[in-house]
């Protein structure tokens, strides 16, 4: 550059070389800086930073400045670090040297009574007389292995607070519902808190393979380094544990519903034992997914037929093995004939017989079959979302007590926005366990901000009519509604080896209210919602009203922008990235958005009316008659029903295509305004997490553009009709839209 510059000349060389001149010097300036220190999202919500109000921060050191737990078990050991490390961390150092100079000052000393007593009557005489003498014995039975009371009592010595469960686990969970009340500056006066979980078993899938790739997964690799274990113990599962059982998760299935068999034999099962081990002491059992056909795969045999003795035996003999090495084994969760997956009917026989030959084997150690529904079949000719149901409503009381037939929450595929899958209220005598997805499949993978604690609450709270107004899906799943006795709910993790642990800071608010409505689902979405903000960003007002807004309003954006009005399985083919809503020529009609949006030059919408392959029939009345007519059925599902002309009329008095139009232009728009709205909490937030969500941002108001353009320009060529008044007609060409192509999309099946 030197000697072309004195060649040339200063006002030659300026002349010629002062626009890349112009563009290195912008581009640096413009440049974001590196930040040097920040919260990166590992500490998740167990962050437990100083409380900066004085005041506040006084009051709770008077009510729980000083602590005990008694118990001598390791969970008892768990909770004791847990709160020693958060409570001088949330209190102050003072609280730590005060903490520290009682225990050795009062060392053996049982007559010295701190503020805060945690444990269990039968780890502590303290706990064992406080609730007798304040009459709680029925109270405290009542809640159960995992229940916990957190009382204000007044004993002898004063006024004590209490956490007290019937084992150490129950202690656990009642140790993080007090921090989480520190940590969201609630009040601890007095007081007067029961809890037990509403289902029993809460549970994590994780669709994680023994290479490290996840199967839908978008934040990294697995966390499981199946390499470097047995001896390789992350910090970060220790991490998982504890996150976990702050939101009262008690299981994990480990692998992928795709199940690779390895994961059965000896070597791997000292490695799963390894976590177990890990996982125990937090109340989390481990599972695994199998494979139906690992009879012939690992073990030889010709068959994996369950009615065959040989076959029951080698699965008799594998369970035997899994307890060996880990007693508290939870279980097999089981995709079988879905999908490519062997199965039961592989040699004629039913699901209902297949899941009970695994239940047989698992019943002497109290493991349990997670048996999946989602199952589909080109051969059944039937249309897909009713499949499920037609499989299994004839298999109810066909189960061994010990099996749960696990449902997807929508009759398709965790999209965006389905009903409520019809299977639940169909089955009195089978106990359904939820499935929903955490992972954002269909979502937006891991840079869009999608809350789906509002997914899931609209899927829980409706009215399935079963047995009446008031049977809801959480009534179904939870076992109230038919009485069953055990009960469950899995979401599909979100998890990976990110820093951040789910690509994405407000996404872990989708592990956390999964989590906490699996506890208790009668909670809000905006509840906990707020609750997470308070412990993973900001205890100030403003930034929890801000945030908490945006989260509320996210999922619904997403439809709006991706599958307005009921339109379902629209995304691009294979990794699901973007929009596809074009690809008719996949290996099954099936699998093809043209199969699902149905756009013709008449209208839009698939009719699963009676008319149609009257899918509606499988719900119970009123719903089958309300979903039956395009009048009576929720525009937010109208085209998931039904198949209407482009300028039939909506409630807001536009055409069908207007409306349409109007959907996915409002979606783009809010996320937009979500953008400015984050913005603008700069300086309000800590500086990694505010940049992460930014950039985040950046690229979903661009991919919801992208979304919105490419879906109207599609549609367009049907309806034949313009934009409406008022909206700028889409830039870029669906031909441009068509050929993009993403080969390395993440998460891939
Ligand atoms: C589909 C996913 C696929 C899963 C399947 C399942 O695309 O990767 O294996 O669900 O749930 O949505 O089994």
């Amino acid at each position: 550059m030197n000697i072309r510059f004195r060649k040339l000349g200063a006002v030659a060389f300026l002349k010629r070389y002062s626009l890349i001149i112009a563009t290195v010097f912008f581009a640096s300036a413009s440049q974001a800086q590196p930040i040097l220190s920040g919260e990166d999202g590992y500490r998740l919500w167990l962050k437990y930073d100083l409380i900066s109000d004085a005041e506040l921060r006084s009051n709770y050191v008077k009510a729980i400045g000083s602590w005990r737990v008694d118990g001598n078990s390791i969970t008892s050991d768990r909770i004791r670090s847990e709160l020693d490390y958060a409570l001088p961390s949330l209190l102050g150092e003072k609280v730590r040297e005060q903490h520290l100079n009682n225990l050795t000052a009062n060392k053996g000393d049982s007559t010295h009574v701190p503020t805060l007593i945690i444990g269990t009557p039968s780890s502590s005489k303290t706990i064992a007389t406080a609730i007798r003498s304040a009459k709680l014995t029925r109270q405290l039975k009542a809640v159960g292995d995992e229940g916990y009371l957190i009382k204000t009592v007044q004993l002898k010595n004063g006024r004590q607070l209490l956490v007290a469960a019937n084992t150490d686990v129950g202690a656990l969970y009642g140790s993080f519902h007090l921090l989480r009340l520190v940590q969201t500056h609630s009040s601890i006066v007095d007081l007067d808190i029961q809890q037990q979980p509403a289902l029993d078993i809460r549970i994590l899938n994780h669709w994680d393979n023994p290479d490290r790739h996840v199967e839908r997964g978008y934040a990294g690799q697995s966390i499981w380094d199946w390499h470097k274990l047995p001896d390789y113990q992350y910090q970060r599962y220790y991490d998982y544990a504890r996150a976990n059982a702050s939101i009262g998760i008690n299981g994990t299935v480990l692998n992928n519903v795709n199940a690779n068999p390895i994961m059965l034999t000896p070597e791997y099962l000292a490695k799963v034992a390894s976590l177990a081990d890990i996982f125990r002491p937090y109340g989390i059992k481990v599972y695994l997914s199998i494979k139906f056909s690992s009879p012939q795969l690992l073990g030889g045999l010709e068959t994996s037929d369950p009615l065959n003795k040989n076959v029951q035996k080698w699965w008799d003999e594998k369970v035997k093995e899994i307890y060996t090495t880990i007693p508290d084994f939870g279980g097999f969760l089981v995709k079988a004939n879905s999908e490519g997956q062997p199965g039961p009917g592989d040699f004629g026989r039913t699901h209902a017989e297949g899941a009970n030959m695994l239940a047989d084997a698992l019943a002497p150690y109290k493991g349990v079959v997670m048996w999946r529904a989602f199952v589909y079949a080109n051969e059944k000719n039937e249309e897909r979302s009713k499949q499920a149901y037609s499989e299994f409503k004839p298999l109810d009381g066909k189960f061994r007590d010990n099996v749960l037939v696990q449902v997807k929450n929508g009759p398709i595929d965790f999209q965006p926005r389905e009903p409520f899958s019809p299977l639940f209220g169909a089955t009195p005598k089978t106990p359904l366990m939820m499935e929903f997805q955490i992972t954002q499949e269909y979502l937006g993978f891991s840079t869009h901000l999608a809350y789906l604690g509002p997914l899931y609450e609209e899927v829980l709270r409706s009215d399935t009519y079963a047995k009446g107004e008031g049977s809801s899906v959480a009534k179904v799943i939870d076992g109230s509604l038919f009485n069953n006795s055990i009960s469950g709910m899995a979401g599909v993790a979100n998890i990976g080896s990110d820093r951040n642990w789910t690509g994405h800071i407000i996404l872990q608010a989708n592990w956390y209210v999964f989590g906490r409505l699996s506890w208790d689902h009668s909670l809000s979405s905006q509840h906990i919602a707020e609750e997470w903000v308070r412990m993973t960003l900001s205890t100030d007002s403003l930034v929890v009203e801000k945030v908490t807004a945006m989260m509320m309003a996210s999922r619904e954006q997403v439809v709006n922008y991706m599958t307005p009005l009921g339109l379902h399985h629209l995304m691009d083919t294979g990794h699901h990235y973007g929009p596809g809503p074009w690809v008719d020529n996949l290996g099954r009609a099936d699998w093809t958005p043209v199969y699902y949006h149905r756009a013709d030059a008449n209208g839009i919408g698939f009719d699963r009316s009676p008319t149609g392959v009257d899918a509606v029939s499988q719900y119970h009345a009123p719903l089958k008659e309300r979903f039956s007519k395009p009048e009576t059925t929720p525009e937010n599902l109208l085209l998931w029903f039904h198949h209407l002309a482009w300028d039939y009329t909506m409630q807001s008095g536009h055409s069908l295509w207007d409306e349409l139009v109007r959907h996915y232009y409002k979606g783009a728009e809010d996320v937009a305004a979500m953008q400015e709205q984050w913005l603008n909490l700069e300086g309000k937030i800590d500086p990694l997490q505010f940049n992460q969500v930014k950039m985040a941002l950046e690229i979903q108001v661009k991919e919801a553009n992208w979304w919105r353009d490419a879906s109207v320009l599609y549609f367009q060529t049907f309806s034949k009709r313009p934009i409406p008044t008022g909206l700028t007609p889409p830039s870029g060409t669906l031909d441009e839209f068509k050929t993009r192509k993403f080969p390395y999309a993440p998460g891939s099946g």
